[in-house]
C-alpha cells in the first residue's frame, strides 16, 4: 500500500530533497513550512510528475494552535501518517552568549525544539493508534559538539538528541521506530538565514571544500525508513569528507 510521509519545512534544503526523493519512490506527501508560494509550486510539480497525492499545509511550526490546527485537518481528511520526518529548524546568528540576540534565541529554541515537540504530541497518537510509523529527527552535528558562538543552536540540537531517545522509549512498546539524522555541514538556505541574508558570509562557510548536499541527507533518510520493519537506526551522523568534526573542515582555498 502506498505509504504517506508528513515533512516539515519542505519549502527548501533537505526537506525538499527529501520531498522530491519519497515522491520518486512513490510515496504520498503531506508538506510543510511558511512559504506557501514555494508549497504551492511543489504540490503542482510533484503531483504532475507522479502518481501522489500531495497535500500541503502551510503555518509557522512555532504556533502550537497552527500545528494542532494542521494535524486535526490532516485527520478530517482521513490522511494516515506513517513517517514524520521533523526537519523543519533553523540557526539564527552565531554569536557568543554575552552578545547573543534574544529575538535569534527564541527563534531557535521555539522553532527547533518547540515546534518540533508540538508536531510530534499531535503525531504520535495517531501513529500509537494505527499501531506502528516512524519518526526521524533531523539532528545535527551541532548536537554532538559544541563550537564557537554556536552555544543556542547547539544547545537545541543537543535537546533533539534528547528528545529523540526519549521519543524512542516512549513509543517502543507501540512498534514505532525513532530515528536521529544527524549532518555536518550541507549547503542549503542554512547560512543565509543564520547570517540574517548576508549572502557573501553564507557563500563563505562552504567555499574551499565539498560540502554535503541536500540529496545527500535525502538519500540517509530513505535509507533509514526502508531497513527492515524489525530494524531501527537509532542515530546516523552523516558529514562531507573533508569535514572532520563541527570545526575542523579540509579547505583548499
Ligand atoms: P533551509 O533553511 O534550507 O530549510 C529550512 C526549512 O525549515 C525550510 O523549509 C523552512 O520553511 C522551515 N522552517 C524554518 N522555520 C520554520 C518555522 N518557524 N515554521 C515552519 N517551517 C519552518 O535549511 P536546511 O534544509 O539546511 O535545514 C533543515 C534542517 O536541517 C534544520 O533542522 C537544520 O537545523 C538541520 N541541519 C542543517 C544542516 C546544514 O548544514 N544545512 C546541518 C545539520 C542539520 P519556511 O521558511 O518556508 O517556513
Ligand atoms: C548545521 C551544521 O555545523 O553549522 O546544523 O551546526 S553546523
Amino acid at each position: 500500500m502506498q505509504k504517506t510521509v508528513l515533512i516539515s519545512g519542505a519549502t527548501s534544503g533537505i526537506g525538499l530533497a527529501c520531498a522530491e526523493l519519497f515522491a520518486q519512490n512513490n510515496y504520498n506527501l503531506i508538506l510543510t513550512g511558511r512559504r506557501n508560494d514555494r508549497l504551492q509550486n511543489l504540490k503542482e510539480k510533484l503531483s504532475n510528475e507522479f502518481d501522489i497525492k500531495v497535500v500541503i499545509f502551510s503555518f509557522d511550526i512555532r504556533n502550537k494552535d497552527s500545528v494542532i490546527k494542521a494535524i486535526d485537518e490532516i485527520k478530517a481528511q482521513d490522511l494516515k501518517i506513517d513517517i514524520l520526518i521533523n526537519n523543519a529548524g533553523l540557526a539564527s546568528g552565531l554569536n557568543t552568549v554575552q552578545e547573543g540576540d534574544y529575538d535569534d534565541w527564541e527563534k531557535m529554541i521555539d522553532t527547533n525544539l518547540k515546534g518540533l515537540l508540538y508536531i510530534s504530541r499531535e503525531v504520535l497518537p495517531m501513529m500509537i493508534k494505527q499501531e506502528g510509523g516512524h519518526i526521524i529527527n533531523i539532528g545535527s552535528i551541532a548536537g554532538k559538539e559544541v563550537y564557537p558562538n554556536g552555544n543556542v543552536y547547539c544547545a537545541t540540537k543537543h535537546a533533539v538528541d534528547a528528545i529523540t531517545k526519549g521519543m524512542r522509549i516512549d513509543a517502543v512498546k507501540h512498534g514505532i521506530r525513532v530515528s536521529q539524522i544527524a549532518p555536518g555541514a550541507v549547503e542549503t538556505e542554512f547560512s543565509i538565514v543564520r547570517f540574517h541574508g548576508d549572502k557573501n558570509k553564507a557563500d563563505a562557510v562552504y567555499k574551499g571544500f565539498e560540502p554535503l548536499h541536500p540529496e545527500d541527507v535525502a538519500d540517509a533518510v530513505f535509507y533509514v525508513v526502508n531497513t527492515p520493519k524489525h530494524v531501527n537506526i537509532n542515530d546516523l551522523v552523516i558529514m562531507p569528507t573533508a569535514q572532520a568534526s563541527a570545526t575542523i573542515m579540509h579547505k583548499t582555498e
